[in-house]
């Protein structure tokens, strides 16, 4: 073990866990039991863990949208999402939806999602079908936290959850837009 920044005595024990599909990014390891327990997480980095959600301890996060186009807008939402846990959940919205919502994406829901699974921040990616189903999906993938961009900020689609996870919104990246780029191509 290591010494803690107060002289405790820090569990640095690594436990690899079977890889469940091959698109996740190298597996985060379980959470010990000790409250004061600090884990190497894949990429290196050293961080703090209180355990949450019981046994397992992994918090998790869960974020909806339609991930058109993908671009660094998305990227730093998705960057910042991780950051609030160790397992990312995307609801990826699917064609049908994106219709009811009034948008037509250019890739398909099957391109939009085998993009976001490249993508290290990623650990899963869901269908969002409807816009009924976010609590049904807090309690299906035990989230902790549901976060979206500060354009949702005050949603009551969102701020219903409360009851049930914790809700974020997160800084949402001035000047890019799926729609911006549409409209700079047309030229
Ligand atoms: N986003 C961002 N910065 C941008 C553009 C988008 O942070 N420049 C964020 C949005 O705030 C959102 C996420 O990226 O949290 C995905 O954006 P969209 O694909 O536009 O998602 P949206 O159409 O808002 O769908 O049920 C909720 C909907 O599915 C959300």
């Amino acid at each position: 073990g290591v010494q803690g920044m107060n002289g405790t005595e820090i569990n640095t024990e690594i436990r690899i866990e079977p890889q469940a599909e091959a698109h996740r990014h190298p597996p985060i390891h379980e959470i010990s039991e000790e409250p004061h327990s600090v884990t190497i997480t894949s990429s290196g980095i050293l961080h703090q863990q209180a355990n949450q959600r019981g046994k397992s301890g992994l918090r998790r996060v869960l974020t909806y949208g339609t991930f058109d186009l993908l671009h660094y807008g998305h990227i730093r939402l998705l960057q910042q999402a991780a950051a609030l846990g160790d397992y990312l959940v995307v609801a990826l919205s699917t064609d049908e939806f994106n219709a009811q919502k009034g948008k037509k994406s250019f890739y398909s829901y099957s391109v939009r999602k085998e993009m976001l699974e490249a993508i290290r921040y990623v650990d899963l990616v869901i269908p969002e079908n409807s816009w009924e189903q976010k609590a049904t999906d807090v309690e299906t993938f035990q989230i902790d936290t549901v976060c979206m961009g500060s354009d949702w900020e005050n949603d009551p689609r969102f701020e219903a959850l409360r009851d049930i996870c914790q809700v974020q919104y997160l800084n949402r990246t001035p000047g890019i837009s799926t729609s911006d780029i549409k409209t700079s191509l047309k030229g």
